[in-house]
């Protein structure tokens, strides 16, 4: 067996916070606009996400858990101008400023697809792991993860020799970044060097470039390329691809919600990018192999059905045997043309083998569907032995995580619940403990305070 053989994409899934909530933050995202002010269940949110990390495990994939962030976020708070006790705070917030404290209570981190751009070590200049925390800076709840993120991914991937960790980039317009959503990697073979596509919402500097209307592009075509030379990819080896601006104006707000790719296939909507068929060429030559486009006509699926079913948030993962499977969110078997579409895209001469329905309408109501969910980091066997391996995802951790979450998680939350005191204090005893259930040491503010 070749060194090559033993290298597996693993899954980061973000798990579901005690704070998960529905109050309308992310414009441009519509899922998050017309939930907004509805009552969210954070136990159920919760649940459904270990139960897909559980399923992929014994499926036999390697999946890893991620812990949600502190919040309400006390330090943003305080930065912010409110003082006292932490109380105090938080009842001082909920008065003068509730956008504020609702920004500083989102348990936004789940989407664990915008914690970071990662590049695998076949594809880097000094062969090591590269992590980017994106900065997110185009909405305030998602602008203040990467400290925490950061912390995170620096506790479960430790070893510097095999790790790299960059800082977030500067947090400016013109950089914003929003991490794996805008990226995606293509090879042959995990393990061999592959061609690393970057899609962009604008260019953050060329004013006169195309860019949407109504909607806010999260990635810029200069955060994108700091990037590539931050992880010492090869020039040759990378695509820079512009979003169709007008499905960023059709709530398209990250690539993951037009496109997945993965190994030699790319499954995306005939309308995801700008030039596409240069693009899909681009990848064609620079991949030097059998490069497989599937393209989802609007005759078959619109944007909208799109936008509404989550098809493309999709996971594209490759089993043992090579074959692909598909995990789809439940909504797109309640949609009868999305539903159909994916029959036929089994019944056609593709990788993509199987379609898996999960049930994430928790996190769904928020726009963030399966592949939102989820970080992937490829790693050789010396890499995933240097993982934090209390961050596994097994039979046991499955079993302990559930009883945690049923200990700790309210059944009910609104966006006035988060005015309640008591549900800080909630939030740091179950995160407190979780840091010991994953082995992470003091990555929180509360516990590096004290
Ligand atoms: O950034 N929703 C997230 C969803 C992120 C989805 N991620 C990917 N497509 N990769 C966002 O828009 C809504 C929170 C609220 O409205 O309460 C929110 O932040």
């Amino acid at each position: 067996m070749s060194a090559l053989s033993v290298t597996h994409e693993a899954n980061f899934d973000g798990l579901v916070g005690p704070t998960h909530n529905y109050s309308g933050l992310s414009f441009g995202n519509i899922a998050s606009k017309n939930n907004s002010g509805a009552i969210a269940n954070p136990k159920l949110a919760a649940l459904q996400g270990l139960a897909k990390m559980k399923a992929l495990a014994d499926m036999g994939f390697r999946q890893g858990v991620l812990p949600p962030h502190e919040r309400p976020s006390i330090a943003t708070l305080r930065a912010l101008g409110f003082g006292g006790s932490d109380a105090d705070v938080i009842r001082a917030a909920s008065k003068a400023a509730p956008a504020l404290l609702s920004g500083a209570s989102s348990a936004s981190s789940m989407w664990s697809a915008n914690a970071a751009t990662v590049s695998p070590s076949a594809d880097t200049g000094d062969g090591r792991v590269h992590f980017t925390p994106a900065n997110l800076i185009n909405k305030f709840h998602r602008s203040i993860e990467h400290p925490t993120t950061s912390r995170v991914l620096k506790a479960i991937f430790s070893n510097h020799e095999l790790f790299a960790h960059h800082d977030a980039l500067p947090g400016c317009p013109q950089l914003g970044d929003e991490g794996a959503a805008n990226h995606t990697r293509f090879c042959r073979h995990y393990g061999e060097s592959g061609v690393e596509f970057f899609v962009y919402g604008a260019s953050g500097f060329n004013m006169a470039a195309p860019a949407p209307k109504r909607y806010p592009p999260r990635q810029t075509l200069e955060a994108s390329q700091a990037i590539a030379r931050l992880h010492q990819l090869n020039t040759e080896k990378v695509v820079f691809a512009q979003q169709n601006p007008d499905v960023i104006d059709a709530g398209v707000f990250h690539n993951d919600v037009i496109a997945v790719g993965n190994g030699n296939v790319l499954l995306c909507h005939e309308l995801a990018f700008l030039n596409q068929t240069a693009v899909i060429g681009e990848i064609t030559e620079k991949l030097e192999s059998n490069f497989v486009a599937v393209q989802v006509a609007s005759a078959d699926v619109t944007i909208d059905e799109a936008v509404q079913t989550y098809l493309f948030n999709s996971q594209l993962l490759t089993r043992s045997d090579g074959s692909m499977l598909l995990l789809v969110p439940e909504e797109c078997r309640s949609n009868e043309r999305v539903w159909a579409y994916l029959q036929k895209l089994l019944s056609e001469n593709t990788p993509i083998r199987d379609v898996l329905v999960m049930d994430l309408r928790e996190s769904m109501r928020n726009g963030g569907g399966p592949a939102c969910l989820r970080l992937r980091v490829e790693l050789n066997e010396k890499e995933f032995a240097a993982v934090n391996p209390a961050t596994w995802m097994n039979d046991k951790l499955h079993v302990r995580l559930n009883k945690w979450v049923e200990k700790h998680y309210r059944e009910r939350l609104s966006e006035p619940d988060l005015a309640d005191p008591a549900l800080l204090d909630e939030c740091r005893t179950a995160l407190d403990e979780l840091t010991q259930i994953l082995v992470l040491g003091s990555v929180y503010p509360f516990q590096r305070n004290s």
